[in-house]
């Protein structure tokens, strides 16, 4: 690995904006391709902070500030990777389910799917069933991401699961779950395709899945 894309994934990892910004400009310059910035430098740099959350060397917010440095050098590079017609490795819609507002894990989901190389679809909060089937017939997605953080709501996880079916969209999609109260156990009940305990689970359990199938 060249030492810009050290430099870069360092920056992503310790949360310096304006550092990730520099470096992805200067890849750039050097001639290096946004496809191998991205799959060299921000989403390894991504993949390190989810393991590091996961094994408890990280907490929330400096997931989160890392995530925000990612996205100083995906918002230069996402213009020019559209440009050149690059292949995303999945589409995601994610969205936090009818009655909850809760939106800071959503979030960390959609910035580290997006880190991950997803293109992500943010429904954001208070999503009903139909507003998640009317966005897997529009957007025609390869995984459902569905948030939920109160007791309560979580009984609107399986109405949407069942409108899924009901509008025979069943096969169409990988359905994943997560949320502070929400379980394997839970996500079994209900059948859903996966549960997922924090936004970089969530990634590696899509990525994991998208390999079975191909
Ligand atoms: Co609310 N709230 N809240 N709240 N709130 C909780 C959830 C609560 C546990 C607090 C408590 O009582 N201890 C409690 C729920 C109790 C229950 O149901 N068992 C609660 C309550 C009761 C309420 C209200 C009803 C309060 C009231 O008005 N009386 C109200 C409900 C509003 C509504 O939604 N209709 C309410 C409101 C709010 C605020 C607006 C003030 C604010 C939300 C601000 C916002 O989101 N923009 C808020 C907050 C901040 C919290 C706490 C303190 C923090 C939640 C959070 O953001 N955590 C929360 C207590 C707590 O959780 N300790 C609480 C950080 C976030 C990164 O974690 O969202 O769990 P989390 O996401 C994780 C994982 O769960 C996972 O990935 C993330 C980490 O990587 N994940 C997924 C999340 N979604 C995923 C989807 C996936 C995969 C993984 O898809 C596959």
């Amino acid at each position: 690995m060249s030492n810009i894309f050290e430099e870069l994934q360092a920056a992503v990892i310790n949360g310096q904006t304006a550092k990730v910004q520099e470096y992805t400009k200067s890849a750039l310059e050097a001639g290096e391709t946004p496809q191998a910035i991205l799959n060299e430098g921000l989403i390894p740099a991504m993949s390190t902070v989810g393991e590091k959350f996961q094994k408890g060397e990280f907490y929330i917010s400096e997931m989160m500030i890392s995530a925000r440095a990612m996205y100083g050098g995906l918002n230069i590079v996402k213009p020019l990777l559209s440009n050149q017609n690059i292949q995303s490795k999945g589409k995601a819609v994610v969205g936090t389910v009818q009655g909850d507002l809760h939106d800071i894990g959503k979030n960390l989901v959609c910035m580290m799917m997006e880190g991950g190389g997803y293109e992500v679809i943010d429904l954001g909060v208070n999503i009903t069933p139909d507003q998640f089937v009317s966005a897997i017939q529009q957007h025609k997605p390869d995984f459902v991401l569905m948030s939920a953080l109160l007791t309560t709501t979580m009984t609107a996880m399986e109405k949407t699961i069942n409108a899924i079916k009901d509008n025979g969209l069943r096969e169409c999609v990988l359905i994943a779950v997560g949320g502070a109260p929400v379980t394997q156990k839970f996500a079994d009940q209900i059948g859903a395709d996966f549960f997922a305990s924090d936004a970089g689970e969530a990634v590696t359990k899509a990525n994991s899945l998208l390999e079975q199938l191909n």
